[in-house]
């Protein structure tokens, strides 16, 4: 079944508008029931097996202590080592993030299976590094990249601490660094050199807040992990529910680490606010709904919403019946009705059989299309500077919807979309009904207006 977008501009107070889409979701097949019976047109996909292929044959140490006749026959290697562009994949593979780093690598990989390796006729090469989510481990891996491999572009990130002790370091070498994840605001102010395929927070909650007022909640109690995108989140839902006249009766902060929901969750039961807002990073959010159940809350007539890191497409079909009908706002939903959602979803399932790709992998897989487009602009030229140029104003359609690089923040613009779970065929995916429409960040938009 086909959906199509039909317009209807609703101011918003922060320069977007409201897209709708023209029929009613709620009983018509699912676009990812459509995306499952649709045989894949993408190759197979190994990430290992492309990546070491890449690694082997233009390792530098094998071309140490060779006689100068040797190096004769082996300068077809050397040019070929030229045309390679490097990039230095950091990502939580093991760890309490590890399926951040699990989804994008498949991702990139997934990109490099449907679009080739080269671009601006070089090939790419992806050497992934697992930073196990620590931040020192992060620059070491980002310095190690760049001295040892030669990278081009760092690329990865998969939480807010690790991108920030890495941006000195892309600063000082000149090399760009794609964040994929990490999604505090003022992330791509640390660097000149960073630029964004993810989100941010505020991005994804201002919607959330006019959301919940719409609903007519008056009173909501925030719940967020107590670290950058947490504090984020919390800010912005908070002024932006606050202005619209709304109350929040509670500023909830979790701890990151090992983080135990019950006690927060047991204060709000005792305030019985009309609704809980919530921001955990991506791999927490079955965690959040299993204590809000154990807790009684789910009978409490207490909504539970937040930005689509709760409902997270990673975890969401196990989360059970108990989410049907959560709200939430967001840029990604595996679930997005578009031909090139289609293809990404199809393509990604076949690779990762038993997987579906959550916003992270999206994110992976749009650093990707950066990268390349990049080294098609600059005719291969990876000079890390003019590969940050490049990607500045880059707009293209990602399977999210259409996205673009703000040329003056290097942050992404893009819909924030208002979704709403719902099982179709016996499996749970978050349905969008409306989309605000080339949503910038709100907190770099608010400084630039200045
Ligand atoms: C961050 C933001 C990480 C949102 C997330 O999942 C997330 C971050 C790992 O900026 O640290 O969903």
């Amino acid at each position: 079944m086909r959906r199509d977008f039909r317009r209807r501009v609703v101011p918003t107070g922060y320069d977007a508008a409201v897209t709708v889409l023209d029929e009613d979701p709620v009983g018509g097949s699912p676009p990812a029931g459509t995306i499952r019976r649709i045989p894949s047109q993408g190759p197979e996909t190994n990430s290992r097996e492309t990546i070491m292929t890449f690694s082997k044959t233009t390792r530098r140490g094998a071309l140490t202590g060779i006689s100068v006749a040797a190096l004769a026959l082996i300068t077809p290697f050397a040019a070929y080592a030229e045309d390679v562009v490097k990039v230095g994949l950091i990502l939580p593979m093991t760890g309490p993030s590890a399926s951040t780093g699990r989804q994008i690598s498949q991702a990139v990989a997934l990109y490099q299976a449907m679009n080739g390796t080269k671009a601006g006729g070089k090939t790419v090469e992806v050497i992934v590094k697992d930073d196990t989510g620590v931040a020192d481990v992060t620059k070491r891996l980002a310095q190690e990249l760049i001295v040892n491999d030669k990278v081009s572009v760092l690329a990865g990130f998969g939480l807010t601490p690790l991108a920030l002790a890495t941006a000195p370091i892309s600063t000082q070498a000149k090399v760009p660094q794609v964040v994929m994840a990490a999604a505090t605001a003022t992330i791509t102010e640390a660097s000149p050199y960073i630029v964004r395929t993810s989100f941010t927070l505020p991005q994804a909650t201002v919607p959330a807040a006019d959301l919940a007022t719409k609903n007519g909640w008056k009173k909501v109690i925030t719940l967020v992990s107590d670290y950058g995108p947490g504090i984020d989140a919390e800010k912005a839902f908070g002024a932006q529910f606050t202005a619209n006249g709304g109350t929040v009766a509670a500023a909830l902060r979790v701890p990151l680490k090992n983080p135990d929901f019950a006690p927060f969750l047991q204060r709000v039961a005792d305030e019985k606010p009309d609704a809980l807002f919530v921001f955990v990073p991506s791999g927490f959010g079955a965690l959040v709904i299993k204590q809000f159940v154990e807790r009684g809350l789910d009978k409490s007539g207490v909504k539970l919403f937040g930005t689509g890191d709760l409902p997270d497409d990673d975890q969401l079909d196990g989360m059970g019946d108990v989410v049907i009908g959560l709200i939430s706002t967001h840029h990604y939903s595996a679930a997005h009705p578009s031909p090139e959602n289609k293809a990404f979803v199809d393509a990604y399932v076949k690779a990762n059989p038993g997987q579906r790709p959550n916003f992270m992998a999206v994110g992976g897989y749009d650093g990707m299309a950066a990268i390349y487009k990049a080294l098609e602009k600059t005719k291969g030229d990876a000079d890390g500077t003019k590969l940050v140029e490049a990607m500045k104003g880059l707009a293209w359609v990602s399977p999210r919807g259409p996205m673009s690089i703000d040329p003056e923040t290097r942050d992404v613009i893009q819909n924030i979309y208002v979704r709403k779970v719902e099982k179709v065929d016996g499996h749970l995916w978050n349905i969008e009904s409306e989309a605000f429409e080339k949503v910038k960040d709100p907190v770099k938009a608010a400084k630039m207006k200045k």
